[in-house]
């Protein structure tokens, strides 16, 4: 298995839309391990594959303490929202950066499962909240997209000196 490098804002890679997937074979079946693993070690509660350079409608999570309940999602379609929540959300293409994103409490989704079934589940709690973060990559959004103009910028603006820092951290140590 391999880690896979993880896009950061604003790179305009998170902006495309995926399209859905066709086939769930085994090539498929090794991005999605490759996608836990990668989810994993960040560490992370979910991942999309919009965030590794893939754009195909596909999502891994994890929402649980011991890491022993993972979900794949293949091309998710919600079907119904319930209720309204209020949670302090991160994401691993915007690292650093915790804020406040209003999304459904339950959502009932439709998808495939890394065995190509069709599945309905119901979610809640921290992983309703996940589900919708990551359907949000495959649409090309972001969590900071739910932020002012002003707050956006500035997230934009220091993830891009902290970049070029950490670039010429690397150079200088060459
Ligand atoms: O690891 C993650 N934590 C998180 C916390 C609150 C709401 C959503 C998330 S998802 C995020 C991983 C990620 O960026 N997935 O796209
Ligand atoms: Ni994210």
């Amino acid at each position: 298995m391999s880690i896979l490098n993880i896009l950061e804002f604003p790179d305009p890679r998170l902006r495309r839309k995926a399209v859905s997937v066709e086939l769930v074979d085994d090539t498929l079946r090794l991005l999605i391990d490759n996608m836990f693993e990668t989810m994993y070690a960040a560490p992370g509660i979910g991942l999309a594959a919009t965030q590794v350079d893939v754009h195909r409608r596909l999502l891994v999570a994890d929402v649980s303490t011991e890491k022993d309940d993972p979900w794949v999602l293949i091309n998710p379609i919600i079907l119904e929202r319930d209720g309204v929540e209020v949670t302090e959300e991160g994401c691993l293409s915007v690292p650093g950066y915790y804020e406040s994103v209003e999304r459904a409490e339950q959502v009932r989704v439709r998808y495939m499962d890394r065995n190509g079934e069709e599945q309905v589940s119901k979610f809640e709690g921290l992983l309703a909240i996940c589900v919708q973060h990551e359907i949000d990559h495959l649409d090309g959004k972001l969590f900071v997209d739910y932020l002012s103009e002003a707050k956006r910028q500035r997230i934009r603006k220091r993830l891009l000196k902290d970049r070029k820092y950490r670039q010429e951290e690397q150079a200088a140590a060459v």
